[in-house]
């Protein structure tokens, strides 16, 4: 029988690519959008041609909207991609950030607690660790040798220096304690907190993907990667505009493709038991690295030589705290769902370059 999911936040970048492949996997589609004033984003135009996707407004944020959506669609899967996702908006805005993250998946749960055959897939994130890592080493912190053994425990610097060193492997999963940094983080730690409360006190079927950073030519313009990629793609288009203004250069991501990471949801809901697991790639760059990859997109351009023209930190980007490493390890994804990453991160980087290229260059 054909079975129907319902996608919140479905104008966003995962769930432009979360609907693609369900309505691929002969899914019916439900997309919950917010109403805007200027009507429906472009980039639903497309899903709105296949007769099995259809669009109905509603907010996370409104219980009775929630509600009113869930009883009319009862949907087999609901994944919950609506999100305040931008995690420096979070510091300015964190009180409509801990009602969309955190009260708009308790309004979903509630419906959840009577309606126990629908399975629910919850947008947990890497950003819930904040400075928490685990990590492998021979090396014991203070010299002394030890067994190979696995520690967890917060990120001073002087452990930021041990953990990056050779024969160290620092990383986070499943197991790895959370100590979340920011308003976002802190919401969508509660909201993962209560899946696993609905999933043992009542039965439901709730799993959240701690999903690492993921990227796409669909990113927002306001994510660094996005932000990193449209600077070189204009500048080769057009010739040098002025200085891509960043924050802190040093923070370090695990990025992966985002048509990777949609398809960990769709089998994170394909199990028999509801859980958690990590996706990730297992590589960690810095926001630097990621300029460097784009810089050796754009002919000319050498990031040993051209950084400092082209780049400049601007304290405004700069964040109240930050997340200092991020390194997921995913074995639990790779092992129970076979899911694994396809996209490499200098792949990643030169197709965002490409299609944000291409942008420019229709535009002109
Ligand atoms: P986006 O910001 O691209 O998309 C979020 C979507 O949620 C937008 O379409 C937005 O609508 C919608 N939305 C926001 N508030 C509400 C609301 N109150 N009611 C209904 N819809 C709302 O995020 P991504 O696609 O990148 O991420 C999807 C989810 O995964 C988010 O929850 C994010 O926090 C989480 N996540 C993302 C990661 C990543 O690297 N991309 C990693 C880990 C977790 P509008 O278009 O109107 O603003
Ligand atoms: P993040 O993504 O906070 O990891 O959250 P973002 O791209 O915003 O920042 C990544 C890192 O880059 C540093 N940075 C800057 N960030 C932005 N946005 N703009 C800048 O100019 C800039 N300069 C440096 C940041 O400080 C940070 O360290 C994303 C979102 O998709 C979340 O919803 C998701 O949960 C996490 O990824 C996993």
């Amino acid at each position: 029988m054909q079975k129907t999911a319902l996608i919140t936040g479905v104008a966003g970048q995962d769930g432009m690519f979360l609907a693609n492949l369900l309505l691929s996997k002969g899914y019916r589609v439900v997309g919950v959008r917010r109403r805007a004033s200027n009507g429906v984003p472009p980039r639903l135009l497309s899903l709105l041609e296949n007769p099995a996707f259809r669009c109905v407004e509603g907010d996370v944020t409104d219980a009775v909207s929630v509600q009113h959506v869930l009883d009319s669609v009862r949907p087999d899967e609901v994944y919950n991609l609506a999100a305040q996702s931008h995690v420096a908006t979070s510091f300015e805005q964190p009180i409509y950030t801990a009602q969309a993250n955190y009260l708009g998946v308790l309004h979903i749960l509630e419906w959840l607690k009577a309606h126990k055959d629908t399975r629910f897939y919850q947008a947990s994130t890497s950003e819930m660790f904040g400075s928490m890592w685990s990590w492998e080493t021979s090396r014991d912190y203070h010299d002394a040798a030890t067994e190979w053994d696995r520690h967890d425990g917060p990120a001073d610097p002087a452990l930021f220096a041990f953990l990056t060193s050779e024969g160290v492997t620092a990383f986070q999963d499943e197991e790895t304690p959370f100590a979340p940094n920011s308003p976002y983080a802190i919401a969508k730690l509660a909201a993962h907190n209560a899946c696993r409360l609905y999933r043992e006190a009542y039965g439901v079927y709730a799993s959240c993907g701690i999903l690492f950073n993921h990227e796409s030519e669909l990113r927002g313009p306001e994510f660094v990667t996005r932000k990193i990629t449209k600077h070189f793609a204009a500048y080769a288009a057009r010739g040098f505009t002025g200085k891509l203004k960043l924050g802190n250069l040093d923070a370090r991501r695990d990025w992966g493709y985002a048509g990777d990471y949609v398809k960990g949801m769709w089998l994170m809901l394909q199990q028999e038991k509801p859980d958690d697991f990590v996706l990730a790639t297992g590589e960690t760059h810095s926001v630097r690295e990621f300029v460097a990859a784009a810089m050796r997109c754009v002919n000319g351009l050498d990031p040993a030589r051209n950084m400092d023209d082209h780049v400049e930190v601007d304290p405004a980007f700069v964040r109240p705290k930050e997340v200092p490493y991020l390194r997921g390890c995913a074995d639990k994804a790779k092992r129970e769902l076979g899911w694994v990453p396809t996209v490499p991160f200098e792949e990643l980087v030169k197709l965002m370059v490409m299609s944000d290229y291409k942008e420019v260059a229709r535009a002109s």
